[in-house]
């Protein structure tokens, strides 16, 4: 299991590599160039730099996260197969500067959405906090005008300005999509790059969606174990697997993500773990939280242990964290509280290893 922390590429983040050097335990970044309009071949070159930018620091690059899907493929259009081209052509330029995992998701239009950015918690820090009705009952573009406002300047992946002048029309159109024509759609892009990934050695990690609840009609995909079987089955190649997102699916509270961890580790098919921690007050109404078990609704105790016996061998980071200590910096990604979280994570796991090691 190697604990990696995400971090933002091209003076897009106040946490710096060095910062994430010193933090015990962590051997890597899951990174992305951002730069690159959706669609296009990340070219060998930047890779090649950006590889060289975190090597120089000690650290190791075998996660992308992510390499966002051309509209043009999650809705299925003809010109999808330039896109899917140009996809497969990104996958072998990854493998060749050493990516192991690609982190993606097949969520329409927005890939994930808050009430709040900076929710104030009991303790004084500030947390994403998600209300559904007041998402649901607001105008997307108002969320996104928000979302946009409250990210002090960072970009918010997944919500591009290029992708938000064309939501309106992009969601009138999911809006007439079944989720079994969206599953196609997602079968068409899986049995064309998972051959590639797999003779490239790159594994494919969808990520779910976040929330796990329809917006305004949209179809969903990864929200729920029954949905997970029914994408696992899209396309059977151990290469085809998931990030196992546990913030995302426990959003849902009849999600049991132990056991989802559980099923899904033996299948060999969870290839990255967020592991984080959130707190509902209602069933759609949640804050993030601070990572422990005692902090939210998931046990991550039994969660890291249904990785650890299953098998589970390959990359965690921690998710979204609390802005503590008066940091600023871009929502859900400040360094000290995911720093805390990476090492309460790695606690967990050595306690299970030295006391299960060899037993499982
Ligand atoms: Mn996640």
């Amino acid at each position: 299991m190697k604990m990696i922390i995400r971090w933002f590429s091209g003076g897009d983040d106040s946490v710096t590599l060095k910062q994430i050097r010193q933090i015990p335990g962590v051997s890597g970044v899951a990174t992305m160039i951002s730069d690159i309009p959706v669609g296009e071949v990340w070219p060998l070159e930047r890779l090649k730099a950006l590889r060289s930018e975190i090597q120089e620091v000690g650290l190791e690059l075998e996660v992308i996260e992510s390499v966002n899907i051309h509209e043009d493929i999650k809705k299925g259009l003809p010109s999808r197969d330039r896109y899917i081209d140009n996809y497969c052509a990104t996958i072998r330029n990854l493998s060749e500067v050493g990516i192991k995992c690609l982190c993606y998701n097949f969520m329409p239009v927005m890939d994930w959405a808050r009430s709040n950015l900076a929710y104030l918690l009991q303790d004084g820090s500030a947390a994403m906090a998600y209300d559904h009705d007041i998402v649901s009952n607001m105008n997307p573009a108002l969320i996104a005008k928000e979302m946009l406002s409250n990210s002090k300047g960072y970009t918010l992946p997944g919500w591009e300005p290029d992708r938000l002048k064309l939501m309106s029309a992009d969601i009138e159109f999911y809006q007439s999509m079944s989720s079994d024509q969206y599953f196609e759609n997602l079968k068409v892009f899986l049995d064309a790059v998972i051959p590639v990934a797999e003779r490239y050695d790159v594994k494919m990690a969808i990520h779910p969606d976040d929330p796990p609840f329809s917006l305004y009609g949209l179809p969903k995909l990864i929200n729920n174990a029954e949905n997970i079987h029914k994408f696992l089955k899209l396309n059977s190649s151990p290469y085809n697997g998931l990030t196992f997102c546990t913030g995302s699916l426990g959003a849902d509270i009849h999600n049991d993500i132990p056991a989802m961890a559980k099923e899904f580790a033996s299948q060999g098919r969870i290839h990255f773990a967020h592991l984080r921690n959130i707190k509902h007050s209602q069933e759609k109404v949640f804050t993030e939280s601070a990572h422990l078990s005692t902090c939210g609704d998931l046990d991550m105790y039994e969660v890291v242990k249904a990785l650890h016996h299953n098998g589970f061998d390959e990359y965690i980071r921690p998710d979204h964290g609390r802005m503590i200590w008066d940091e600023q910096a871009r929502p859900g990604y400040g360094l000290y509280d995911r720093a805390l979280g990476a090492n309460y994570l790695l606690g967990l796991w050595e306690a299970i290893d030295k006391n299960y090691g060899g037993q499982i």
